[in-house]
């Protein structure tokens, strides 16, 4: 991992909804760049932008159609020349998402390869049906229902693991490999310094088997985590990644802590860090459409068990693809203030780079939506129509896809309380939070008490120690519903106290050494926690 990896706090940016300049509704570049000095007073060094180029936007982005240039609705190539130039001066990084386990329908490779003798049709998976007119295999897909779409006038139908519009790529060929790196080596020669890898763990496809038939992702055991998507991103590591300064984070589906060991392995060179989900289904039943009340043990454990099993983690609690983080780890109401200190001391003080969501930094929580109606991402679209289909009744329905919908976090972002929250004059794409009027950046940055300044200073406080960036996590006490840890750098130990419930705690060890931040004023140097205490503490090894 190179050196800056080490101190890195990132930054997600959703650009739909993260500031709109030319007020049609949509955030863009120019808002980004706009927002940079914002950005720089919080203090943060890395943005993660989200997918910014051409698309037909089924999948916000995520369906990309030309990876050599920008969405109108974002701006121009021009626009996106000038962050890079920005975010230099100000020595702010930028990851670019990279979508390469599918293409939209629409990219120029997809449309060549609807001819069965173009040098392109082998860039995608087309199979024909089987024997009996059934798809070419049993799989299912992320957002529900089958893999495989037979378009008008074609034999054979193509695989696509997320929407119809997502057509996954084969990269058993060789083209589409170092088409891949071509994109790759565009972005990085233009400025950027690495990639948010999209759903890494699943580009490889061992083959197009039937899988044994499951509730979940029927033949996902035919290309999660396998010695070819090592071979893969070891091979990006070597033609492209190494030889630019990168930072690469992979987003890791049904990742286990061997395979996150493996695919983060310092010696054989494949990714920098990744994302993994199981902290994140601590209050769901393995599928997110199952919600169950959070298991705050289940969290706790979780985050300690990944702590203890890998040498380096991405720390999150929210982004795009999830409900808030305050709204379901946190107290959106009697203690709003406390749970989201207490969630940013927990994110910056774990081993592993941090990344802060759009807007979480000023505690911004779950959109109230009340139908479907209300929700536009395809996601919760798709997976309504499964549940119809599947004669699911609309209210049960409704209870599945609520709590966990994307459009959570993908409401605009609160700047201050004019009309739209100040993310645009007009009516923006997707619904603003009424609590913009209370929860929004002009007042917390009017206040020094708001979780804004939390982050603010434990960025900072980050930087100013050195234990906190590279120390090792230790163990103090984890219990049901707190956790107290240390993390370790030769004599300096910086012992860090949470409380997740809304309960007062007893941990069985004292609050030692000099308190760095609390978001109490009044706090025990005993081991008793306030609901929501966060309190982290600085003492040498040696000294008594
Ligand atoms: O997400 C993939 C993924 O595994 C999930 O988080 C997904 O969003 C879904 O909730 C599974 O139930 C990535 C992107 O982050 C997401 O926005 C895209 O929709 C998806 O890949 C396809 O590119
Ligand atoms: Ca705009």
């Amino acid at each position: 991992m190179n050196e800056w990896v080490y101190n890195a706090v990132v930054y997600q940016i959703y650009p739909r909804s993260f500031k709109d300049t030319n007020n049609d509704g949509i955030g863009d570049l120019k808002g980004v760049i706009e927002k940079l000095d914002y950005l720089q007073d919080l203090g943060i060094n890395t943005l993660w932008l989200c997918p910014v180029y051409q698309s037909p936007n089924h999948d916000n982005g995520y369906d990309i159609s030309d990876y050599y240039s920008i969405l109108p609705e974002f701006g121009t190539m021009e626009d996106m020349d000038q962050l890079i130039a920005a975010c230099k001066e100000k020595e702010i990084r930028i990851l670019m998402d990279l979508v390469i386990n599918h293409t939209s329908d629409e990219h120029e490779w997809f449309k060549q390869s609807l001819n069965p003798n173009s040098t392109y049709r082998d860039f995608y998976y087309w199979r024909p049906r089987k024997k009996d007119g059934k798809p070419p295999n049993n799989w299912t897909g992320f957002f529900g229902g089958h893999v495989w779409e037979q378009p008008a006038g074609q034999e054979e139908c193509y695989l696509h693991l997320f929407s119809k519009h997502q057509v996954d790529l084969n990269f058993h060929n060789p083209n589409v490999r170092e088409a891949v790196k071509d994109v790759m080596r565009f972005w990085l020669d233009k400025g950027v310094s690495g990639f948010r890898c999209d759903v890494i763990t699943i580009i490889n496809k061992m083959s197009l088997a039937d899988g044994k038939p499951s509730i979940i992702l029927t033949g996902r055991e035919h290309y999660l985590t396998n010695p070819g998507t090592h071979e893969l991103l070891h091979e990006f590591y070597e033609d492209v990644l190494q030889h630019y300064s990168t930072f690469t984070v992979g987003e890791a589906t049904f990742c286990t802590i061997p395979e996150a060991k493996a695919l983060t392995n310092q010696v054989k060179k494949e990714l920098d860090m990744v994302f993994a989900f199981e902290i994140m289904e601590s209050d769901q039943h393995k599928i997110k459409w199952f919600p169950k009340k959070l298991n705050r043990k289940q969290f706790i454990h979780a985050i300690h068990r990944w702590q203890q099993g890998i040498a380096w983690n991405a720390n999150y609690f929210e982004n795009h693809d999830l409900p808030r983080g305050l709204s379901r780890f946190g107290d959106t109401t009697t203690y709003r203030l406390e749970s989201s200190k207490m969630l940013a001391a927990l994110l910056l003080t774990l081993r592993g780079t941090p990344f802060i969501y759009q807007g979480q930094e000023i505690g911004m929580s779950n959109y109230p939506f009340l139908s479907i109606q209300d929700v536009k991402d395809i996601e919760s679209h798709d997976i309504y129509q499964l549940g119809k289909r599947l004669k699911i009744p609309d209210p049960i329905l409704w209870k599945m896809i609520y709590p966990k919908t994307r459009d959570h976090a993908r409401t605009p972002m609160q700047w201050n309380d004019h009309p739209y929250a100040g993310f645009s004059q007009h009516l923006p794409w997707l619904a603003v939070n009424p609590n913009y009027i209370d929860v929004n950046v002009e007042q917390a940055l009017q206040d020094q008490n708001s979780v804004w300044y939390t982050y603010k200073a434990l960025i900072q406080l980050r930087k100013d120690h050195l234990v906190l960036q590279k120390g090792d996590y230790h163990e103090v006490e984890v219990g049901n519903d707190f956790l107290v840890f240390e993390r370790r750098l030769g004599d300096d130990v910086i012992r860090i106290f949470i409380n997740l419930s809304n309960q007062t705690r007893t941990s069985k060890y004292r609050k030692k050494g000099r308190v760095l931040y609390t978001n109490y004023d009044i706090i025990s140097l005993e081991g008793i926690m306030k609901p929501y205490e966060a309190t982290i503490l600085h003492y040498q090894k040696q000294a008594k």
